[in-house]
Parts: C-alpha cells; structure tokens; sequence
C-alpha cells in the first residue's frame, strides 16, 4: 500500500457517492465540484434504500477520477468533501447529507483498520455496481439479481439537471 500523500503516476480511481438527505442533488453536485482530477462521474440513480433504519430514498452516483493521490488522500477527501456537507454520523446506514466512498483504485490494496480497498461491500450493491458499470464496465461482471429494476431508476445526468 502506498502511505504517502501521492503516488508515481495517476491511475484510476473510483468514489462512489449517496445522498438521501436534504438538497441531494446539490449535495452530490457540490461534493464532485470539489473533488481534484475528476475525469467522468456515470448517471445519477434515485435507490432504494439498503440496510440501516426506515429512511428516505437516496441519490446515488459513481465518479472516476484520474488521480496519483494515494488510497489515504483520497479519504482524506472524502471526509472533507462529507464534512462539507454537514454530514453527521448518528445510526450506522442511517441517512445522511452525502456519503463518499473509495471504491476501487487500480493497482492499490488496503486493510488497514480505518481503510478497506477495495471496498468490501461494493460487489454486493446494485446501487454502487450499477453506476460503476457506467464509468467502469471492465470492472462489473454482473449485478447481483436480488434488486428489483424499480428499485434503482437512473433520473439523470449529474450536470445538466442541475444547471452546471
Ligand atoms: N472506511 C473504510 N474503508 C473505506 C473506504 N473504502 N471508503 C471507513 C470510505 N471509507 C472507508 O464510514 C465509516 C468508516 O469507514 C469511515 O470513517 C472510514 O474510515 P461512514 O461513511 O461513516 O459510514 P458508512 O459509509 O455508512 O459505512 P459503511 O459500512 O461503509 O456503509 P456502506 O456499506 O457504504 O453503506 N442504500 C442506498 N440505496 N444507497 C446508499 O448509498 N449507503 C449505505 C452505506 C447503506 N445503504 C444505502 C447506501
Ligand atoms: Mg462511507
């Protein structure tokens, strides 16, 4: 695993976002704004919600960047672009302003106690392999066929709906 701030070359990397908590679509909007090195973010999904209390439907996108920050950076900023947000961790799967999450960063294994890469849960999830597929096909075999099709809707690009 790679420690320090930045690494010899840029590679892929893959956040995966959700929002199902006030604005989300500026949430989301504002968090890819604020990111370094984003080269694509796949159509934005309205998901069912999975695990955690009763709660709202969520906003659900998958940004590639093309970066040589290393897997620590990267969730250096994902905390950040989650702070910014006013995220606030009360229930775990709880609802929440913005959630970032390292996917996949290609070439980078991590388990530390603090950072798993790739993501542990990431195959599991329609609602994270669904937008992948979108940016990243090579890395999504299938989608797992527990989730019903009306419980991931694509509603659209990031850019656009929401006037940037
Ligand atoms: N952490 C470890 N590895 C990573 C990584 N690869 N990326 C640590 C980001 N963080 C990582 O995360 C808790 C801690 O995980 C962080 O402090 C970091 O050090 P968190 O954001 O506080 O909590 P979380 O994301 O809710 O936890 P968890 O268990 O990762 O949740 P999941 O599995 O991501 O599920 N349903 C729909 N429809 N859409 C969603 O987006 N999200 C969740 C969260 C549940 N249900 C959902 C959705
Ligand atoms: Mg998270």
């Amino acid at each position: 695993m790679n420690g320090g701030v930045r690494c010899d070359g840029a590679r892929r990397a893959f956040l995966g976002l959700g929002s199902n908590l006030g604005d989300r679509w500026e949430h989301l909007r504002g968090a890819v704004a604020g990111m370094p090195d984003v080269v694509e973010v796949s159509t934005v999904y309205e998901t069912a919600p999975v695990g955690g209390p009763e709660q709202g439907p969520y906003l659900n996108c998958v940004v590639r960047l093309e970066t040589d920050l290393s897997p620590r950076a990267l969730l250096e900023l994902c905390r950040e672009r989650e702070r910014v947000a006013g995220r606030l961790r009360r229930v775990r799967w709880g609802p929440r302003t913005l959630d970032v999450d390292i996917l996949w960063v290609d070439g980078e294994s991590v388990d530390e106690e603090d950072l798993t890469v790739p993501h542990p849960r990431m195959y599991e999830r329609a609602f994270v392999l669904i937008p992948l597929r979108d940016v990243a096909p090579d890395l999504v075999d299938e989608i797992p066929g527990d989730t019903a099709a009306n419980d991931i809707v694509s509603v659209g690009p990031l850019t656009g709906t929401t006037g940037v």
